[in-house]
């Protein structure tokens, strides 16, 4: 059966011109021009199997069992089918030592700077190079998804030669919640010349339009995705628009994913993600991405603020529309 895919809530037109599937640049591995070119002509390079799945399997583990203490995981099913739970403990669970926790993971951490994540953004960007101190784990309830946008104005008071990493953390049906990226928007003019010129916080932004068609037209081609699997990832740049298809799954299923930044180690570094004391989006938020929809406005799709005990202090949707 053919699933239906959505994002923000649209349904999204599979026809040919409008929808495509992620190219592979495995083969350009070991030839550092070639991924470079690659990157610069597609605006992303998508390697199937580049880290050993049991690294990424034992990542996926041990972030679910901490999310299963929380309630978020109903832990009545095995704990790796991430079968989303009622969440009981989520408001009086200290979620900045929650999330520093699933930040800091052994198993999480030998994902995203696995030596052969590191080659490869070492090619790309002509050097040795650094994972950003702040990383996102992402986990995506049925229902969730994420908006349209482009990481520059987000990550760009350092340097902006910068390559973001997209690494599902498990297998990721389309359906799921996979990241939908637009084709060719990298070069788009329009976005160079306003929105990617922008810093997101000082300009308060919040996500591009809602609407796939409407985004497509104004800004590139297709929208492409796949299906992923454990040790895929997905590399594109600081101009590349993205967001991703909403988890529909009809099991119940949370999705599970990584974003990470990489920089050369030689570059200025973004002090809003690098550093001892790491503020984020500024006051006394933590990296909670979902439980309700708010266009971004303030970040708080993805920050939520918590009380000086780290407890989650959501706002109210209606009250943001
Ligand atoms: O995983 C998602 O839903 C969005 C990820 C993203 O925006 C990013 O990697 O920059």
């Amino acid at each position: 059966m053919t699933m239906r895919l959505t994002t923000n809530g649209y349904e999204l037109d599979t026809s040919p011109e409008r929808f495509g599937v992620l190219e592979t640049a495995d083969e350009l591995l070991g030839d550092d021009a070639a991924l470079s070119e690659a990157m610069a002509e597609r605006g992303y390079l998508f390697f199937k199997g580049l880290l050993p799945s049991e690294t990424v399997l034992a990542a996926r583990h041990e972030i679910l069992t901490k999310y299963a203490i929380l309630g978020e995981i109903d832990d009545r099913h095995p704990i790796d089918d991430a079968i989303a739970g009622d969440g009981h403990a989520v408001a009086d669970a200290n979620l900045r030592a929650f999330s520093e926790s699933v930040r800091s993971g052994y198993h999480y951490r030998s994902v995203t700077d696995h030596e052969r994540v590191t080659a490869v953004h070492e090619a790309l960007l002509g050097g040795p190079v650094r994972s950003f101190d702040f990383r996102w784990p992402r986990f995506v309830r049925p229902g969730e998804g994420c908006g349209f946008h482009c990481d520059g104005p987000y990550m760009n008071r350092g340097t902006s030669r910068i390559v973001s990493s997209w690494i599902p953390l498990g297998g990721i049906r389309r359906f799921e919640g996979s990241l939908l990226l637009l084709e060719n928007s990298h070069r788009s003019e329009r976005l160079h010349n306003g929105y990617l010129q922008a810093d997101a916080d000082a300009d308060g932004l919040e996500w591009l339009d809602a609407d796939p068609v409407v985004t497509q037209e104004k800004y590139g081609d297709r929208w492409l995705t796949t299906d992923f699997e454990p040790g895929d990832v997905l590399c594109f740049g600081m101009h590349t628009l993205h967001g991703a298809l909403d988890n529909l799954s009809p099991v119940g299923r949370c999705r599970l994913s990584s974003d990470s930044r990489y920089q050369r180690i030689d570059e200025p570094a973004d002090p809003r993600w690098n550093g001892k004391r790491i503020e984020g989006h500024g006051g006394s938020r933590v990296f909670y991405p979902g439980l309700g929809q708010w266009n971004n406005r303030d970040f708080q799709d993805e920050w939520k603020d918590v009380d000086e005990r780290g407890r989650l202090e959501l706002r109210d949707t209606m009250d943001q529309r």
